[in-house]
């Protein structure tokens, strides 16, 4: 790759604000008291702008490579424009639940958004035990409104053409088909599990059906262009906020750099793994309540999709053709979707390559069994969405394996 563009760092983003007016005007130069470079994820720099007396800026840069590995992994730092893109739609259709985009460079492929210094990541919340009551929630209602509004159902077609071309997203989407659509059953060697979870990596790998149905996953994946997904919508691309002083609760879902024309049920199914997987650890600590109440989020997340997206349907472009009916055959196939897309996400966040805090920060001997429990839901998710994909069902069922597994 020959990109060539100047990094920022926390010693040059003061300088870099005061250069461009957008940004000056949002939050002028001279009131930036503090810069913290706080990027926890696989690929950006991520910068928050302080101010002493109330919200300032987060800057966001793609590198040309992927941050968790290093220059040795080139990755089109065009992903940053593909994400102020997303925003950008997503945003018109679901303003309370997007950041604010204040601007977006393409020279240095830098997004300029509202600092959301006020809320904390979800997966950190729910790691230290927390419940944002609400989220799951408003995640079902965020995937409801792109979904329709991104879609055939609610844009007209020459509309929807030129937004399909224009998120075209080719090596984001390989990272996916790669890490979560291939290697956990198909290890190219990026996995790794510990030594005691090995037999259970391994028995995923031997299980055809597992195997049969993420092949189909992947294909839909390349080929179902349904809508203008987030493209990566676990825990960690959520804030929360809960209600206080008066302020409103909040929820923001960001980082939409994988986005693209793809099959609604991803979204979905990434936000239920890693509730299982919220899950697992609770199990695994002894908060057999907080784990039930994780795994109650999956139809949490599903019914308030469900019901937005009905909400949305007097609106159809055109009711000619898509009726009632269509609208019951494509609620069917999300479902099924997204608990497969959720067995993919669960199975890859334990044997693959960028793994979760939720799993990785338990004591080795309370690991092996929430990896072995996840494992288990995750190929049980595969093998019975298409006889029972209601997401009540699922979670109990999830929830009886990652019980058994739990070691302590
Ligand atoms: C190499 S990037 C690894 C993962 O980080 C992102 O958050 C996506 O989930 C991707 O699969
Ligand atoms: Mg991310």
């Amino acid at each position: 790759m020959s990109e060539s563009y100047q990094i920022l760092s926390p010693d040059t983003v003061v300088d870099y604000v005061a250069r461009n007016p957008k940004l000056a005007a949002v939050l002028p130069p001279g009131q930036i008291q503090h810069v913290r470079e706080v990027g926890d994820g696989n690929l950006n720099l991520v910068f928050v702008l302080e101010r002493a007396d109330g919200p300032g800026m987060v800057l966001k840069q793609a590198l040309p490579y992927v941050r968790l590995v290093g220059p040795d992994w080139p990755m089109t730092p065009d992903r940053a424009a593909k994400e102020a893109q997303a925003m950008r739609r997503h945003g018109a259709l679901a303003p309370a639940l997007v950041p604010r985009l204040y601007d977006y460079d393409a020279a240095r492929y830098v997004i300029a958004m509202e600092d959301l210094s006020d809320h904390q990541v979800w997966r950190h919340a729910l790691n230290r035990g927390e419940r944002h009551e609400g989220a799951a929630t408003d995640v079902g209602e965020y995937v409801a409104r792109v979904a329709f509004g991104t879609s055939a159902f609610g844009m007209s077609a020459d509309n929807q053409k030129a937004a399909l071309a224009a998120a075209v997203n080719p090596q984001l989407c390989e990272i996916t088909e790669d890490l979560v659509l291939t290697e956990p059953t198909r290890p190219t060697g990026r996995n790794s599990v510990l030594p005691a979870n090995e037999p259970d990596a391994r028995a995923l790998i031997e299980d055809d059906a597992t195997v049969r149905e993420m092949g189909w996953l992947k294909w839909q994946f390349m080929t179902h262009t349904e809508a203008l997904i987030h493209g990566d919508l676990h825990t960690g691309s959520v804030m929360v906020r809960q209600a206080s002083d008066g302020r409103p609760r909040s929820t923001k879902i960001f980082d939409s750099e994988f986005a693209f024309y793809g099959p609604v049920g991803f979204d979905l199914g990434l936000a239920y793994a890693n509730y299982v997987i919220a899950a697992a650890r609770a199990f695994a600590l002894g908060e057999d309540e907080r784990a039930a109440w994780a795994l109650s989020l999956l139809d949490e997340t599903w019914t308030a999709f469900e019901t937005t997206f009905r909400s949305l349907w007097p609106q159809v472009r055109d009711p000619r053709v898509f009726t009632e009916r269509t609208l019951e055959d494509f609620l069917a196939k999300v479902a099924v979707d997204g608990i497969g897309y959720g067995a993919a996400e669960a199975m890859r966040r334990i044997v693959g390559l960028a793994k979760t805090a939720d799993i990785e920060t338990l004591p080795p001997e309370l690991r092996e069994g929430a990896a072995r429990g996840v494992l288990l839901a995750s190929r049980m998710m595969a093998t019975t969405r298409h006889a029972d994909p209601d997401a009540r069902n699922v979670a109990q069922r999830a929830g009886d394996l990652l019980l058994t597994s739990r070691t302590r």
